[in-house]
């Protein structure tokens, strides 16, 4: 009997020990801080009883302190008590008065009676959030946190730090969008390009024209195995589409908005619009039939630019999309738009004539005709209040007045675009393109081919061209890597293709240069492993083998 007795309190002690155990969490996290100083000193413990505390009628400092109460919970599952009452110690106080000209910058300091995220706005301290998350352990399950004393001061190095993802090619479910979007935020980044519109899917829904979700977001079929290289090429058979409605991609930006990560739609035009065209004929200069797209690349068939009708509407489109999402920028594409259609019609080329468009040494009269096409949307967005984006193609056949430039043929747009003084984000498929793969082993799932872009490749990229002036590179607003999905079936491929890259990219988005140590990247790589592991995505193990 009294043996069984010590067994009991054997384990109860055992077991009370255990509850006490206590993780030691260190501050290598992605991206980098610029500062760093470690202090003397015991640290703060995270505890059941540690409290959040928040300014009392501070509605997003308190979505915030919820938020570090849910990603303390999810490492460690202590559930801390969120409450705006004010106290000495054993607490994580947060705000966002930090005296600093960028909004983005937090200072996060540690003493043993507690914790302070002091944000120069709600967004810089939802950053000094991210570090201090990312700083706990993900597995430390049932633990207490011992925080080592510590000063640091952080703020990002660029203002625009993007992540696409193309939903035309393959589409996504709505939990998949926010699963992504929480990706996005514990990178610090804070701009989600979503690109809405393709040859092979219409995804969002326009009230105005009904048939561009009725007939334009399904396609008949889809190419098997890789494009071109299958010979004869084979097709699935199966019909596939999806779109969202306006209440859910309103969903999408409430979801971001939370996270202080702006969406910023595009509709991509005049070429790669065959899945409008389906819908609506008379935009093509042929008058159709079209069919929506089932091979990938560039196809000849684009918007009609000399049919007014088509004007008519792009606008319609706009307005219902401004309508949906409220950010500065709207996205108008531009990229791989052929001119064959435009020679041959009537109505283009007397657009052409009647607007004086010629031929000169670097342009065709049909170059300008699709510059007057993006400077006549810019010119309507302007009008709403908001600015636009387009890929480095609106640099041919002069560039669309006040428009930013998404430089992703390399960085050569960019340089260009800085230097005629217009924004410019950085997006280079040498190096940032996600859709392309690490290596060439034939393990690997089937991506697009023609170069691969291994971790190393992405850590390397530096967004500011040393051939530029300070003045010049004061116009690289940002950064960004594209998710195109000509190949991703599932959204388990996409956080295969993203994960680690991401991190990657965001050393390059926040961090300072001569911060940057591949090595002592890698390292700080394995706490995030530790992260993806608990949340259960999908990532690319062979960059932590060797
Ligand atoms: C080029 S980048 C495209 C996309 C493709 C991508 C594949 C750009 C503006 N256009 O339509 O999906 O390459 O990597």
């Amino acid at each position: 009997m009294s043996k069984i007795f010590s067994l009991l309190i054997g384990i109860l002690l055992l077991a009370s020990g255990c509850s006490h155990k206590t993780v030691v969490a260190d501050y290598n996290v992605i991206p980098i801080p610029q500062n760093l100083r470690l202090s003397e000193g015991d640290g703060f413990k995270i505890r059941k009883s540690t409290k959040i505390v928040y300014p009392a009628g501070d509605e997003l400092l308190q979505r915030n302190a919820d938020f570090l109460a849910d990603y303390i919970a999810f490492a460690t599952g202590l559930e801390l008590t969120v409450t705006d009452q004010e106290q000495a110690n054993n607490v994580i106080v947060l705000s966002s008065d930090l005296p600093y000209d960028n909004a983005e910058a937090y200072v996060l300091e540690v003493d043993p009676e507690k914790v302070t995220i002091s944000g120069a706005s709600a967004s810089g301290n939802f950053y000094g959030i991210q570090t201090l998350r990312k700083s706990i352990p993900a597995d430390s399950d049932g633990a207490n946190v011992l925080l080592p004393s510590v000063n640091i001061s952080d703020a990002p190095r660029f203002g625009y730090r993007g992540m696409m993802l193309d939903i035309a090619r393959h589409t996504f479910s709505l939990d998949f969008i926010k699963k992504y979007i929480d990706l996005m935020a514990l990178h610090n980044i804070n701009t989600f390009h979503w690109h809405l519109s393709d040859d092979q899917g219409w995804r969002i829904e326009i009230k105005g024209y009904p048939l561009l979700t009725e007939k334009g977001s399904t396609r008949k079929e889809t190419l098997i195995g890789r494009y071109k290289e299958e010979n004869p090429a084979r097709y699935d058979g199966t019909p596939y589409g999806g779109y969202f409605t306006q209440e859910e991609a309103r969903e999408i930006v409430r979801y971001a908005a939370d996270r202080y990560i702006t969406v910023i739609p595009e509709i991509d035009l005049p070429g790669h619009m065959l899945a409008a065209m389906t819908a609506y004929p008379e935009l093509g200069c042929t008058g159709g039939p079209y069919e929506v797209g089932t091979t990938w690349g560039v196809f000849d068939d684009v918007l009609c630019l000399g049919n007014e009708k088509t004007f008519e509407m792009l606008e319609g489109i706009m307005t219902e999309i401004c309508d949906i999402f409220p950010g500065e920028y709207i996205h108008i594409g531009g990229d791989e738009c052929p001119r064959v259609r435009w020679e041959a019609c009537p109505k283009c080329q007397a657009r052409i004539r009647q607007l004086g468009l010629k031929d000169d040494a670097q342009h065709t009269a049909e170059d300008k005709l699709q510059s007057y096409c993006m400077t006549r949307m810019e010119k309507f967005l302007n009008s709403k209040g908001r600015r636009v984006i387009g890929w480095d193609e609106i640099l041919e056949g002069g560039l669309a007045p006040e428009a930013t430039v998404m430089s992703w043929r390399g960085i050569v747009g960019g340089i260009a675009a800085a230097k005629l003084h217009h924004q410019v984000i950085m997006v280079p498929g040498s190096h940032l393109y996600f859709d392309y793969p690490y290596n060439d082993d034939p393990s690997e799932p089937l991506t697009i081919s023609g170069h691969t872009i291994p971790l190393e490749k992405v850590y390397a990229f530096e967004p500011l061209p040393a051939e530029l002036t300070p003045e010049q590179k004061s116009y690289i607003i940002g950064v960004q890597a594209n998710m195109w999905t000509e190949y991703m079936t599932s959204g388990d491929l996409v956080e295969y293709m993203v994960l680690p890259r991401m991190d990657a990219l965001s050393e390059i988005q926040w961090s300072q240069p001569e911060k940057k140590d591949y090595q002592a990247f890698l390292q700080r790589l394995t706490n995030m492993r530790t992260y993806y592991d608990k949340a259960g995505y999908n990532y690319a193990k062979h960059v932590f083998e060797n």
